[in-house]
């Protein structure tokens, strides 16, 4: 079973991006609802959190973890892979790799939450692949919460977007890491705002090929292929606007179980 947390409805973007690359594997959600967001948290508490998601996950039966938050990955990776003996992905790495690849000329741009944005960990990542790129990185913290509250379509969200993507258009990026699992949702709107020339670099996306790529290559590891495979989600707060914001991300209703960590 794949195990997949993030602090709530943004990791069901990497759900969908597993599910439509691995049909056949059956997974389990978790989702934070209840201290959601992670963004805006200490370090401390992030990996306190992750840890604790892991753990639950670990123990509902999963044999390998998905970091579906770029919070948890840029603050959490460390701990995780030290006190856990599975294979642990972060969403990172693969959406910084594939920026690289396909920007033609390194100017590249990078939007997340306050604490990816404050941990450089994009800039990182990226000037070891390649020490001439150029980055220019942006927190948009308002976005997860118009995401969380399925303010999609919302004029009122498409200032915001429009104001937060402004000064990364004035310096011609060419290409723009969604460094947030919730702003696929809002990718349609991204990619109005900053122009159809900027690529536009989906980590729920990048991260799946990463684990299908994986699992290719390692034909042995301990993971049973399903015909009726199937996901469960589970979060730390049940509401009804998960519901419904969760229905819109995976085109089908879901059974939600409450779980206390
Ligand atoms: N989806 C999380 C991420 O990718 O960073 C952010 C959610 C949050 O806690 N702000």
């Amino acid at each position: 079973m794949i195990g997949i947390f993030d602090s709530g409805i943004g990791g069901l973007t990497v759900v969908q991006a597993l599910k439509s690359m691995l049909p056949e594997y059956d997974m389990i959600y978790f989702g934070d609802t209840a201290r959601t967001p992670y963004g805006s948290k200490s370090a401390k508490s992030v990996m306190e959190y992750a840890l604790q998601d892991t753990e639950f996950l670990i123990s509902k039966g999963a044999k390998l973890i998905v970091v579906a938050c770029n919070t948890a990955s840029s603050i959490a990776m460390e701990a995780l892979t030290e006190k856990f003996d599975i294979p642990v992905f972060e969403v990172i790495t693969p959406a910084a790799e594939h920026a690289v690849l396909v920007s033609k000329k390194l100017r590249i741009g990078v939007i997340g939450t306050r604490a990816t944005i404050n941990s450089g960990i994009y800039e990182k990542k990226i000037l070891k692949l390649n020490p001439d790129a150029k980055i220019l990185s942006y927190p948009c913290p308002l976005l997860v919460s118009l995401v969380e509250e399925g303010w999609i379509k919302k004029p009122e969200t498409f200032m915001i977007v429009k104001k937060y993507l402004h000064p990364l258009k004035v310096r011609q990026i060419d290409t723009l890491i969604m460094g947030c699992t919730h702003y696929p949702i809002l990718k349609d709107t991204i990619q109005r705002k900053i122009g159809k020339q900027v690529k536009l670099i989906d980590s729920s996306i990048t991260i799946a090929e990463n684990v299908k790529n994986f699992l290719k290559s390692n034909p042995d590891f301990d993971l049973t292929m399903q015909k009726n495979s199937k996901i469960c989600f589970y979060v730390s707060d049940i509401t009804e606007q998960f519901k419904h914001t969760a229905k819109s991300i995976l085109k089908t209703s879901i059974c939600l179980e409450p779980v206390n960590l």
